[in-house]
């Protein structure tokens, strides 16, 4: 009798809060001595999954430009910290390398002057496990070092604090990309555009979007078109603090046969043209989709990039007719 009556208890999800923990991910009171500096840490995901129900920015936005939490299968370095940024070898303070050796993905990212993210409620990161998130990496971007220098010689210890549990979550959290390749011309203004269709057995809520471009960017939008009609999931000033904010509209839904687009309205006034690549002298076109499904399934398409001007624009999309371009 004792045995059925337990059972009935445990059997009531409603009234079973999960239990939760706070995690510190922070530097370890680092010094870089040189401004734009991007260091990062790792930290091992364990065997058994954990869910992250919540991320809170530890940073002084005098020093911290910006901080971006990736999963990784592979960290870029063994050592803490390292220095993980597009020109890591002009400095020498710290060991180089990237932010992850393989299986890199944007998890959270919080810049200057931005509120944090809440996730919805019952909405989880699964990490460790058997997920392909191994190890976290967090990577600050260091906007100003007068503060290490002397006379005050201050060390910081920016970072994050996540909220964990181990019990599963009723949703599951992703990051979709799209980007693209391509060339702006000198004396241009190009659309870099993106267009991928969605064939997942998998319903996606996008909730937060993330804008990405170097200097050149004027404006990133990214859609979901469902029968030919468009909706927007987001739209951004990329010189804004590049982080997550809320989906400019709320409750779309991503289905299997909906197309996938973004564009990146870029401005060259220069006198060389400009290319997608990895330094600060290149540019990117970025539009990043966080999601949440009703499940513990994600999707397994995690991006989509097409080639960009010169070549590729939507009207090259094999389902342009769907688009209802003119
Ligand atoms: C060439 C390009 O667009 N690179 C982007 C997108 C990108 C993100 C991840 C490419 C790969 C990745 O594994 I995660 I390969 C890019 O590097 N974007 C920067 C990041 O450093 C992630 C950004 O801030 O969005
Ligand atoms: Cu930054
Ligand atoms: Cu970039």
């Amino acid at each position: 009798l004792l045995v059925l009556c337990l059972g009935g208890t445990l059997a009531a999800p409603s009234t079973k809060v999960p239990e939760e923990s706070k995690i510190d991910f922070l530097m370890p009171n680092v010094q870089p001595k040189v401004a734009d500096t991007y260091l990062c840490i790792s930290m091992k995901a364990n065997t058994t999954p954990t869910y992250i129900v919540g991320f809170a920015p530890h940073a002084n936005m005098e020093i911290a430009h910006h901080i971006l939490l990736y999963g990784c299968q592979e960290p870029g370095s063994k050592k803490q910290p390292w220095n993980c940024g597009e020109m890591a070898h002009l400095s020498s303070d710290y060991n180089t390398g990237p932010v992850c050796r393989s299986g890199a993905q944007i998890l959270y990212a919080w810049a200057m002057d931005a509120p944090s993210l809440k996730l919805p409620e019952g909405v989880g990161f699964t990490v460790g496990g058997s997920t392909d998130v191994k190890y976290l990496v967090m990577q600050v971007h260091y906007k100003s070092v007068d503060t290490f220098l002397p006379p005050n010689n201050k060390t910081d210890s920016s970072g994050i604090t996540m909220t964990t549990t181990n019990t599963e979550m009723p949703r599951r959290a992703g990051v979709y990309l799209l980007g693209t390749s391509g060339i702006i011309p000198s004396h241009s203004t190009v659309y870099m555009e993106t267009a991928c269709n969605f064939d997942e057995d998998v319903v996606l809520h996008p909730f937060a979007f993330r804008t990405h471009t170097h200097s050149l960017g004027k404006v990133v939008s990214g859609y979901v078109i469902h029968d030919g009609q468009w909706r927007e999931i987001g739209r951004q000033d990329p010189h804004k603090p590049q982080m997550f904010y809320n989906a400019t509209t709320p409750g779309l839904e991503i289905k299997k046969g909906d197309i996938l687009a973004a564009r990146c309205t870029m401005q060259n006034d220069k006198d060389v043209d400009v290319s997608i690549g990895s330094t600060q002298n290149d540019e990117m076109c970025n539009f990043y989709i966080m999601y949440y499904t009703d499940g513990d399934r994600i999707s397994d398409q995690t991006y989509c990039f097409t080639p960009g001007p010169t070549t590729w624009y939507w009207d090259q999309f094999e389902r342009a007719d769907k688009m209802n371009l003119a």
